[in-house]
């Protein structure tokens, strides 16, 4: 399936989702019904399922991440089912709940936790349950749903974005679906104008440059930016055009690891776990480019823990643009979101 095919699949699904989401709000909810629970005439408890997205990108600029469950926390009843979609989200995530005394991975040890541990009964707080990382390529993922046997607080995160972490609280009585949904679209909107003002700022900054002895420019091409609740998955923009002879240096200072990879007609590595994403390609930086052959930075790492990550140099690759040409490169991460660039040398 193309990627365009599969996109708009998916926003199909998307949309699908929020129909019969908006349809749920509409017939299960009132001012004075604040409870999900309901008690029907036979006297069962039946309680409304909710909804919790994990993550988005921002439907009209896929270069805008936000990393978030939306919303964060809701509470919920005994037996009261949670679902979490992935429907509009390019970036993967995990839903993963660790028993009570069993730490979370950094994102660089996440590897064993990539695939699923789906629920097989309702959680008590003592197995690991895991989505596993969703969506993986181009396919969507299909939703998440768990209930909670017991009363009590329980926290889960994505396993590599230390950023999103949820909170289920299990009591007697649980949110609407509505409820749920107000406050997730409300962060969600408050999440994405963070990201939207720090993409501008990306976009609108002047490219730092240094002049070399020999007449020539380094630019610097700044590797996305991150905020509290997003990823700005964009190469902030160097010059229309360098002069030939020009040098470009890629910094990552963002809190998300990145690759600048220069195809130019090969085989592009679309696999994230293929060990070729990590490499340094043909060698380590400096490189001269050409408009031959594959051209890769390698991962270059996140500046993390913030103001303790790896000296700049460690998160820098250099190459020097001997010959005119246009040279288009992507971040084979977040390639799903948009994150690609050219240099134009003249
Ligand atoms: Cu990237």
């Amino acid at each position: 399936m193309s990627i365009l095919a599969t996109r708009r699949r998916r926003a199909a699904l998307a949309a699908a989702t929020a129909a019969m989401i908006a349809l749920g709000a509409a017939c299960g909810s009132s001012d004075d019904d604040k409870s999900a629970a309901k008690t029907s005439a036979s006297g069962s408890v039946q309680a409304e399922m909710i909804t919790i997205k994990a993550g988005v990108n921002d439907p009209t600029h896929n270069q805008i991440a936000v990393l978030q469950y939306m919303p964060a926390k809701a509470t919920v009843a005994v037996g009261q089912k949670v679902r979490w979609i992935w429907d509009e989200t390019k970036e993967p995530h995990s839903v993963t709940f660790f028993p009570a005394g069993q730490a979370a991975p950094s994102p660089e040890n996440a590897g064993p936790f990539f695939a699923p541990t789906l629920p097989t009964g309702a959680f008590d707080g003592s197995a690991l349950v895991n989505s596993g990382l969703q969506p993986l390529g181009p396919q969507g993922a299909p939703p998440m749903e768990m209930t909670f046997s017991k009363a009590g607080s329980y926290s889960y995160l994505c396993v590599i974005h230390p950023q999103m972490v949820g909170t289920i609280v299990v009591g007697d009585t649980g949110e609407t679906a509505a409820a749920v949904k107000t406050r997730g679209d409300q962060e969600q909107g408050q999440w994405l104008a963070e990201g939207n003002e720090a993409y501008q700022k990306l976009m609108a900054a002047n490219p730092a440059s240094t002049k070399n002895r020999d007449g020539s420019t380094t630019w610097k091409i700044e590797m996305g930016t991150t905020t509290a609740h997003t990823d700005i998955l964009a190469f902030a923009p160097v010059p229309a055009a360098v002069e030939k002879g020009d040098k470009v240096t890629f910094v990552n200072n963002s809190m998300a690891p990145h690759t600048a990879s220069f195809f130019n007609e090969t085989p592009p590595i679309m696999n994230p776990e293929d060990p070729a994403v990590g490499k340094a390609a043909p060698g380590p930086s400096p490189q001269k480019l050409s408009s031959k052959g594959l051209y890769n930075t390698g991962v270059l790492p996140p500046n993390a823990p913030p103001g303790a990550g790896p000296p700049e140099a460690a998160r820098s690759f250099t190459f020097s643009v001997p010959t005119a040409g246009e040279y288009q490169y992507i971040c084979i991460y977040h390639a799903p979101s948009g994150m690609a660039g050219m240099i134009k040398a003249m």
